[in-house]
């Protein structure tokens, strides 16, 4: 049975978990914040999370597994078979993660864990936010899904991302970089609805509860 190493509160750990359920795919959760260790690096190089284990061997990065997923499990489709359309699903995938994930990446120590993020780097962000929030709204096209009328992966990395990074903006700079967006909204309550998101976000609560209860015991 396929292993899924990560932890609820890991966005990227519920982009694949998500997959897995929406593909119908039997997996087991494996519990790890990630880790140095010699052990785990051997499946997960970097020490992050996701890691997923399949029969020949683990597979790291979450955006490589999903390929996987649909090379070894090609239905239901979470990818257009027309190779231009798959290409573009994967560059929304791809600004969301490098040009607006990663850099509100940077602020989710204050946002989220009650840490201190220097005013040199929330200056530093704040601008990468802004024009990769201008990438996104160029390559979104909201009709209804990301892509356009079919369901993607690019819809739960969308779903799963974009609220993240608002609530981070929010948080941080007093301001919500939905206003000028109102389409993400609607977006993201829709693919909410599904049973796998459902299902995600419930667990994605009850862990963020568990990891604040511990930090506050100093666990
Ligand atoms: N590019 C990676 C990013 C994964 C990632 O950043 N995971 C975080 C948790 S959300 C992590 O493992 N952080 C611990 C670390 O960086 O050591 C992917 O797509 O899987």
């Amino acid at each position: 049975m396929i292993k899924l190493y990560g932890f609820s509160v890991s966005n990227y750990y519920n982009v694949v978990k998500a997959a897995l359920l929406e593909k119908g795919l039997e997996f087991e959760e494996v519990f790890t914040r990630g880790s140095s260790d010699d052990d785990y690096r051997s499946k997960s190089p970097m020490g992050k999370v996701p890691c997923m284990e399949v029969e020949q061997g683990a597979i790291s990065e979450s955006q490589v597994a999903l390929d996987y997923l649909e090379d070894a499990h090609p239905q239901p489709a979470l990818y257009p078979a027309d190779p231009f359309q798959r290409a573009k699903v994967r560059e929304i995938m791809r600004v969301i993660e490098l040009y607006l994930e990663l850099p509100a990446r940077r602020l989710y120590a204050e946002a989220f864990f009650g840490g201190r993020v220097s005013d040199e780097t929330k200056q530093e962000v704040k601008p990468l936010l802004a024009k990769g929030m201008g990438a996104f709204t160029r390559v979104a096209r909201f009709d209804p899904y990301l892509a356009g009328a079919e369901f993607t992966y690019a819809d739960l990395v969308g779903a799963i991302h974009l609220p993240l990074i608002r609530d981070a903006h929010r948080t941080i700079y007093g301001e919500d970089p939905w206003a000028e967006v109102p389409q993400i909204k609607p977006f993201v309550g829709k693919v909410r609805e599904r049973a796998s998101m459902q299902q995600v976000m419930a667990d994605y609560k009850a862990g963020l509860e568990a990891f604040l209860k511990q930090m506050k015991s100093g666990g």
